[in-house]
């Protein structure tokens, strides 16, 4: 199998929230939806995931930085397509989203899962969002494991 595997976890204490951009919906939400079977898959419940829509991958960061702090969820995934135009415009989003997130993580101490495709054609991305191949699933196992390991650091 291409990728990495997880163990069989247990979410059933784990609060997750999920925030979702807009542009390229299509393929936003049918990752959300792969997030959302591997959460449920791991025995997170339904009550215990929180969603939110922005408008587009630039605003993930500040979207997950609300989830983080206006709500008690243990961990975040934010989701999110960019797929590259003719102008620059990707690759400043790309960085700018990549590095934002990764700030989150490190200034808030949760975890926050990085799900977002950056892809150079339509068809990159609706290959990883449909079936077997929606890297939703894999988010959503990411954001058990460092949630799970976010509370047992803590003892809680
Ligand atoms: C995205 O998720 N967003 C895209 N956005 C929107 C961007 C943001 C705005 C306002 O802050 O800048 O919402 O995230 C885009 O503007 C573009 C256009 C790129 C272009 O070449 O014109 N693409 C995306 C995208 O692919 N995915």
């Amino acid at each position: 199998m291409k990728g990495v595997s997880f163990e069989d976890f247990d979410g059933a204490s784990l609060k997750v929230g999920i925030v979702a951009a807009r542009w390229n919906d299509e393929i936003t939400l049918s990752l959300v939806e792969g997030c959302k079977d591997a959460l449920r898959e791991c025995g997170v419940l339904e009550e215990n995931i929180t969603g939110l829509f922005v408008p587009g991958s630039f605003e993930l960061p500040m979207g997950a930085k609300h989830l983080l702090e206006a709500t008690d969820v243990d961990v975040v995934i934010a989701v999110g397509c960019l797929i590259k135009g003719e102008t620059m415009h990707f690759e400043y989003i790309c960085d700018a989203v990549s590095h934002g997130l990764m700030k989150l993580n490190l200034d808030s101490g949760k975890p926050v899962i990085f799900g977002v495709l950056t892809c150079l054609t339509e068809e990159q991305a609706k290959s990883r969002s449909q079936g077997e191949n929606n890297h939703g699933i894999g988010w959503g196992k990411t954001a058990v494991e460092m949630g799970l390991m976010w509370k047992k650091r803590l003892g809680i």
